[in-house]
C-alpha cells in the first residue's frame, strides 16, 4: 500500500525509499500511479533540501569527489547526504559506469546515506521528470543535502541545471577541457568551477589551468547577476579542498538567496516540471486514443501521396483531436 510505504519512507527506511525509487522510474501504469501518491505526499511535506549538481566530462573524477565531499559532509556538517546520477546517454553507452559504487566506497558505507545509480532509459524529458520525482522522495525521506553526478555529453548538464540550486563544474587541468567547455556554453552554466587532479599534475601548468579558467570567466556573461564562480582546486588526496569548496557553494547560496536568486530558480523549476507533465499528459492522450490511431494511419497515405504538407497534415489531426 502506498501510505504505509510512504509512512515507512518518512521513518528513514532505504528499502522503502529503494522501493519507491522503483515505482518511480517503472513504466506500469499501476506502478506509476502509486508513484504519483507518493510523489504527492512528499510535495506535501516541502522539505526542501540543498539541491547540488555535479557535471564534468567523462573521467574528470565526479564520482571520487562526489566520495570525498560527501564523506566529508556526513562527518564534519553532520549532513544527510544522497547522491543521484542522471545519464541521458547511457541507452547508447549501454550503461555507463557513472555513479559506480566502487568510486564512492567510503560514502557508501556511511550510515545513513543513500546512493542510487541512473535508471538506464528515456528520454531527456522522461529523466528530469523522473529525477525531480526521485529528489522529492529523497526528502521526504529525510536527507537534506542532494547530490546530482552527470556526465558532461549532449545536453545533460542543462538538464543538471534544472534540477539543482547551484551547479559545480569539474575540468580537468588542461586547455583542451576548458576549451571545450567555453565552446559548448557550459562554463556559462556553472556556478562554481573545480579543477580535479592537482596532485598528479605539474604545479606550473595546473596554476597556469586555474588563471586561464578565471581569466575566461571575465568573457562569459554572467549567470546571475552579481557572481562570477570561484575556481577551486582540487585532489582526492587533500581533506582540506572539500572544505573550502564546501565554503565556496556556502557563499554562493547565501548570495542566491540574499539576491532572490534562489526562490526564482525554484520556481521556474516547478513551472518546468508542470509544463512536462502536461506535455507528457497530452502527447500520451493524443497518441492513445483509439479513434486517433486510424486517423493517423490514414493521415499517413496523406503524406505518402503528397496531397498535402506535412504542416497541414499535421495541423488538422490536432484539430480533430480537439473536437
Ligand atoms: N590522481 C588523482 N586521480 C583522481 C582524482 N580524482 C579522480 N581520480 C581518478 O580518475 C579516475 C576517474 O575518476 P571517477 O571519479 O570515476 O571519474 P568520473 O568523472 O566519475 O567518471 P565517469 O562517471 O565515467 O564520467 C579514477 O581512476 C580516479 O581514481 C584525483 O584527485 N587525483
Ligand atoms: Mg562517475
Amino acid at each position: 500500500m502506498p501510505t504505509q510505504l510512504f509512512d515507512r519512507i518518512v521513518l528513514g527506511d532505504r528499502l522503502a525509499l529503494a522501493k519507491a525509487i522503483t515505482l518511480v522510474e517503472s513504466q506500469n501504469i499501476e506502478h506509476q500511479q502509486e508513484a504519483n501518491k507518493l510523489v504527492s505526499e512528499a510535495l506535501k511535506l516541502n522539505k526542501a533540501a540543498l539541491r547540488i549538481g555535479i557535471t564534468g566530462a567523462p573521467g574528470v573524477g565526479k564520482s571520487t569527489f562526489i566520495n570525498n565531499f560527501g564523506s566529508w559532509l556526513v562527518n564534519e556538517k553532520q549532513r544527510r547526504v544522497c547522491v543521484l546520477a542522471i545519464d541521458p546517454s547511457s541507452q547508447k553507452n549501454h550503461g555507463s559506469i557513472l555513479g559506480d559504487k566502487t568510486r564512492m566506497e567510503t560514502l557508501s558505507m556511511l550510515e545513513d546515506v543513500f546512493i542510487r545509480p541512473s535508471p538506464t532509459s528515456g528520454t531527456l524529458g522522461g529523466v528530469a521528470r523522473k529525477t525531480r520525482e526521485t529528489i522529492l522522495l529523497c526528502e521526504a525521506a529525510g536527507y537534506d543535502t542532494i547530490l546530482i553526478e552527470t556526465v558532461g555529453v549532449g545536453q545533460s548538464e542543462y538538464l543538471a541545471d534544472s534540477l539543482v540550486d547551484c551547479l559545480l563544474l569539474l575540468l580537468l587541468p588542461n586547455a583542451g577541457d576548458d576549451l571545450q567547455a567555453i565552446k559548448r556554453g557550459i562554463m556559462e552554466l556553472a556556478d562554481l568551477i573545480v579543477l580535479t587532479k592537482s596532485d598528479v599534475t605539474e604545479p606550473a601548468i595546473y596554476n597556469q589551468a586555474i588563471s586561464d579558467v578565471a581569466n575566461a570567466l571575465n568573457f562569459i556573461p554572467n549567470k546571475f547577476e552579481g557572481w562570477t564562480p570561484k575556481v577551486s582546486n582540487y585532489s582526492m588526496h587533500n581533506k582540506e579542498d572539500v572544505a573550502e569548496i564546501w565554503k565556496g557553494l556556502e557563499k554562493f547560496i547565501g548570495h542566491q538567496k540574499s539576491k532572490g536568486h534562489f526562490e526564482t530558480k525554484r520556481k521556474a523549476q516547478k513551472i518546468e516540471w508542470l509544463n512536462e507533465a502536461i506535455k507528457g499528459k497530452l502527447e500520451s492522450s493524443f497518441f492513445e486514443d483509439a479513434d486517433h490511431k486510424n486517423a493517423l494511419k490514414n493521415a499517413l497515405s496523406e503524406l505518402e501521396n503528397g496531397a498535402k504538407s506535412l504542416e497541414d497534415i499535421a495541423a488538422k489531426l490536432i484539430d480533430d483531436w480537439r473536437k
